[in-house]
This record gives structure tokens, sequence and C-alpha cells, in this order.
């Protein structure tokens, strides 16, 4: 696979959008082997070693750029390891093998594996800080909304865009308390709110597709990493999103200085957390609004996953019965 060249076509990608699946179930089903069991790190660690070891099985010189920390403080995947089998194009991978560790230990929904290929240098190298976001749906002019307007303005703003009385409109925040002025303001206009615990890469990915989640707009401060996955799903799907790191002492703007962040107050749109062609991955761990969670049956395992390829904008679910995952089968 060596002649494949990264260029117009994106010819590699369309041929890894697949194996990426494979990817993502693997560690989604390690990590639903520990579900309920409230054991966050081991659920976690299972996830890392099945995504590790699957991403090293593909024909790709693969950097990751976005994973489970720098250097010293995660053993595996972390930020500038190389994984694949080197031969291959160069990408950028962007993992969370369990994005809602939490979730998962204590069998709650929405917990995911997640992971986003793309050209290499076109991921923002988010440092492990926070992010605040905003995300709507597609279909909206550009401009609708704005991370530096109000949520006041927001909402208003985007009723108006959808045509609806702000008591129609539905917005995505964490459950924390640095949330809580942001939602006794939200509901100050009349709009609904949906409280996650954890997992807003999903959350933003709702915004996408309101019909069915019922959620148009996201709000709020997650972590930045997470913000630069679900930057590159909407970026397939269409929508828009706005992030700022948080960057609030001296340390944190050394830490991205260093991952190239010139301007620590940037305001990156979407196409600045994700730049390039990218394609995202994600199968879930638990159920969730977007995905199912892995079932074991007594000789099959049941998957359900979700990819998104940018340059075409194509989003298939693939469903999966893994036969030879099953109790009575031996697993690596
Ligand atoms: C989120 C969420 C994660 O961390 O970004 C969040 O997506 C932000 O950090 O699932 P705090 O928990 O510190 O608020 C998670 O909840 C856990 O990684």
């Amino acid at each position: 696979m060596t002649d494949i060249v990264v260029g117009p076509g994106q010819v590699f990608e369309r041929i890894l959008t697949l194996e990426l699946v494979r990817v993502t179930e693997r560690a989604a089903v390690a990590a639903a082997r520990l579900r309920g069991r409230g054991e966050e790190k081991a659920a976690d660690q299972a996830a890392v070693d099945a995504m590790r070891r699957e991403l090293n099985a593909l024909p790709i010189d693969g950097t990751i750029v976005i994973g489970e920390g720098e250097r010293d403080e995660a053993p595996m995947l972390f930020i500038g390891e190389r994984v694949g089998t080197r031969k291959g194009p160069k990408v950028d991978i962007a993992v969370d093998p369990l994005e809602g560790t939490t979730l998962c230990a204590k069998d709650m929904p929405g917990s995911i594996a997640v992971m986003a290929l793309a050209q290499g240098g076109t991921l923002l190298a988010a440092p492990d800080v926070y992010m605040n976001k905003i995300a709507i749906g597609p279909g909206y002019p550009p401009g609708t909304v704005d991370l530096d307007a109000s949520p006041e303005d927001n909402i208003q703003a985007l009723a108006r865009a959808k045509g609806v009385p702000a008591g129609e409109i539905t917005v995505l925040v964490m459950e924390r308390p640095r949330h809580e002025e942001l939602i006794r303001r939200v509901r100050a206009t009349g709009a609904a709110i949906r409280l996650i615990t954890d997992g807003d890469i999903a959350g933003v990915i709702y915004t996408a597709t309101p019909d069915t989640t019922g959620i148009d707009m996201y709000l709020g401060i997650g972590a930045a990493p997470e913000g630069v996955i679900a930057a590159g799903a909407l970026r397939c799907i269409g929508g828009h999103m706005q992030g700022r790191l948080v960057l609030d002492t001296e340390e944190k703007r050394a830490r991205a200085a260093q991952m190239g962040v010139s301007d620590p107050d940037k305001k990156y749109e979407l196409n600045e957390l994700a730049s390039g062609d990218v394609v995202v991955a994600a199968t879930g761990v638990t159920d969730g609004a977007l995905l199912s969670g892995v079932r074991f049956g007594r000789e099959v395992v049941e998957t359900d996953t979700i990819i998104y390829r940018s340059t075409t904008g194509t989003v298939r679910r693939i469903k999966a019965e893994h036969r030879a995952m099953g109790k009575f089968h031996f697993e690596e």
C-alpha cells in the first residue's frame, strides 16, 4: 500500500474508512466487558490496549496528536506516539479509546470508543486543558451563533433562524458546578436543557441531527481534545462549532505554546479545529442517543458503529455481529 498517495481524491482514507471500524469496535468491546464494575481505570486501559493493537495493524504511518496524555504521563497512545505498520500514508490520529470512563464504570448511557484519522498536520494539537465550546447543527447561516455572544442572544438567534420560539430550543450542557450560571441563564430564556454527566464528544455531535436527538445547541466547557474529535465529526455532517482553549494559568499557556498555540485567546472555527479531510469512527460502549452499546450474546457480540467521512460527507452505520468474540470463543 506504499504507493497510495495522500492528495486530491484522498484514496487513502477511503480505503481506511472501514478499517477504522475494527479499531473502535475492538476498543468498545474490551471496555464493555468491564461495564458497570466501578473500575474506570481498568476499563480505560482495556480500551487503550485494544485500540493500540488494532491501530498498529493498519497500513499507515500514523502519529497520535490527541491521545491519552503527554508522553511522560501516558504509557500508551501518548501524544507523539507512532502507530501503524509505518508502510503507508502519513496521518494524524486522535483517539479517545473510552470517552466517558465514568459512564462505562457505572454502566450509564453515552460512553463510546472513538477515533479520528486525518491528513497530517490538520487536527489542532490541543493540550489537555478545557475548551469553551458552542455547536449547532447544519442548515443555519454562518454566524448564527457565536462563542462570544451571550447565551440569551445565541438562543434567540437560533430560535429565529429555526423559526420557533426560544421555548422550543433544547441546549445540551454538561452538569458541572462551573455551569450553574450558564444553566440558570439558558433556562431563563425559556429554552430547555438536557444535562449530561460526561461524554461531550457525543454531546456536540447530537447537535448535527436535532430531529433525532432533540438537541439544538451545545454550550459550555468540556475537554479540549474531545472538542477537536467532535469537530472532526461535525465537519463531516455539517454544523457550526467554535472553541476557545481555557488557558487560565501560566503553566497551561506555556504547555499550549509548546504544542504550537501562539495565541492563547484564539477563537477556533470548526475548520481550524479540524482543517483537512478527516474520518471519524465511534462505537457505542453503553447505550446512548447516538449508538447502542455492545451486546454480549451467547455466541455473538454485537456492536454499533458510526463513521463520518468529511471528503464526501458520507455517514455510515455498521452493526456488526462478531462470532469470534462470542463467549465460547477464545480471544487473544
Ligand atoms: C468532558 C467529557 C469527558 O471530561 O470533556 C469532560 O467529554 C470535561 O472535564 O467524558 P471535567 O470532567 O473535568 O469537567 C469527561 O467528562 C471525562 O473525561
